[in-house]
């Protein structure tokens, strides 16, 4: 038997835009926009507009949640749903009522809530009115947003994540156009970059300046850890692989736990003239507010070799000048999703954590198989038989387990997802749920996966 440690959450991410669907809100974020504009972009035209409709089948949710015995889940407060000013943050009162009940029927549960701020889900009207992100007057905006979620709903909710993934949000809106407003644009991806960790920190130090601290609550930020493995030993794919690390993970995660960007990332971004817009005053923010805790999604590692072309080669400023991605020979895919599966890679993250990063508190936030067509796994009692997921988490929870015996501080795992939810463009393409949801009906069953946390939960390990 691998016992975890004492009280280790064992649950499950989602986030407010992809599950709640768009019921009475009053503004729409970037999402809701681009479906509205160009819904073709979206697999099988499907929005965001229904997601798994947890606005309203909540309570049927969380008891779903609590029968396979989940201590702890995650989600999001939408900004477009709290707020119905976002220069004021003057609160939607339906918004407010709705985030009370969600987090109320967790905790009657004796669901841990787990809450974040940010999960991709910009409104839409401050990209279009002051560049989204590019501006520091809309992390001004989001602080404001912060400070109003502590004070609603910090009585009651102890963990906090200021950020789903920012690199993600930096990748799809800056740099490969995978998020509306799908530009090509290095300069503005640097200094999103640095805008995304100002407002983290400044999100941070709003939440100290409550009392929330002193009653037991903590903070952190949710980062997509992809360590990248050079393609061989030569000297050019290491330093391809170390520019690809400062870049994708340590441009976030340095700041987060130390409040400084690291020096190497600096000096080249400055060396090639596209460095951020900072004053010694931000840098101060970022320094004096690092956060308590530590999320990491993984899902994939990411192999790396010297860039075919030359970096001084006359184009476009884009970090991958740098380095490609290699496509390892013989390695192990989930084909659905194009995602190589490589679970010693936690491993790999543990100790980095351990070794690096002050051994700081972390949980695994997000890991977990994104499958299509999962009725072909449908069996004669009408459950999935996904055992494809169960040996995925078996081996990512084996290699973790060894991180935690050799004192890495994790102290959690979350699959992505509770219940199979929207997806941003690949919609409902890929399941990735212990619990699988029937779109046209909405009527939710558990897989077999679920059976199985429900015992693994109850164990506190794997057998
Ligand atoms: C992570 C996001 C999640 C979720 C997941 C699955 O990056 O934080 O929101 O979507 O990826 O990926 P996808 O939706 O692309 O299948």
């Amino acid at each position: 038997m691998r016992k975890f440690p004492e009280n280790f959450w064992w649950g499950a991410a989602t986030s407010g835009p992809q599950s709640e669907g768009r019921f009475n809100k009053k503004h729409a974020n970037v999402f809701d926009y681009w479906y509205e504009v160009e819904p073709e972009e979206f697999y099988d035209h499907v929005g965001p507009d229904t997601a798994s409709n947890f606005y309203h089948s909540y309570a049927e949710d969380i008891q779903l949640m609590k029968d396979i015995n989940l201590n702890s889940v995650r989600t999001s407060i939408q900004w477009t749903r709290l707020i119905d000013d976002f220069e004021t943050a003057t609160v939607n009162p339906d918004g407010v009522r709705y985030y009370n009940a969600i987090i109320d029927e967790f905790i009657k549960q004796g669901i841990t809530p787990v809450m974040a701020l940010h999960h991709f889900d910009l409104p839409v009207e401050l990209y279009h009115k002051y560049g989204g992100w590019e501006s520091k007057h809309v992390v001004e905006l989001f602080a404001k947003f912060a400070e109003r979620c502590f004070e609603l709903f910090g009585d009651r909710v102890k963990d906090w994540f200021t950020f789903n993934e920012p690199m993600v949000i930096v990748d799809g809106q800056y740099l490969y156009q995978f998020h509306y407003p799908k530009l090509i644009d290095g300069k503005k991806a640097v200094q999103v970059a640095y805008n995304l960790n100002l407002a983290s920190a400044k999100a941070i130090q709003a939440f100290r300046k409550l009392d929330l601290p002193q009653k037991g609550a903590r903070i952190g930020t949710v980062l997509n850890l992809t360590p990248s493995y050079p393609a061989s030993d030569h000297e050019a794919d290491i330093e391809a692989g170390r520019i690809a690390d400062l870049w994708r993970n340590e441009m976030f995660l340095n700041v987060a736990v130390f409040g400084e960007f690291p020096a190497a990332l600096v000096e080249l971004l400055t060396k090639d003239k596209v460095i951020w817009e900072s004053t010694e005053e931000e840098l101060a923010i970022l320094k004096a507010n690092t956060i308590d805790v530590l999320g990491v999604n993984f899902y994939h590692p990411s192999r790396v070799k010297a860039p075919d072309i030359s970096p001084n080669s006359t184009a476009n400023w884009m970090p991958d000048r740098y380095y490609d991605s290699y496509d390892m020979p013989g390695r192990r895919m989930n084909v659905d999703k194009g995602w190589e599966i490589y679970p010693e890679a936690l491993y790999d993250i543990a100790i980095n954590i351990r070794d690096n990063y002050k051994n700081i508190d972390w949980f695994v936030s997000e890991n977990g198989m994104g499958v299509s067509q999962e009725e072909r796994f449908l069996n004669e009692e009408g459950v999935i038989d996904d055992d494809y997921r169960i040996d995925f988490i078996t081996e990512h929870l084996e290699w973790l387990h060894k991180g935690i015996e050799e004192g890495s501080n994790c102290f959690g795992y979350h699959l992505w997802t509770p219940i199979d939810c929207w997806s941003w463009k690949n919609a409902y393409r890929n399941r990735y749920g212990f619990i699988s949801n029937n779109i046209h009906t909405q009527i939710k069953t558990i897989k077999k996966s679920g059976h199985w946390i429900k015992e693994v939960s109850k164990n506190n390990g794997l057998k």
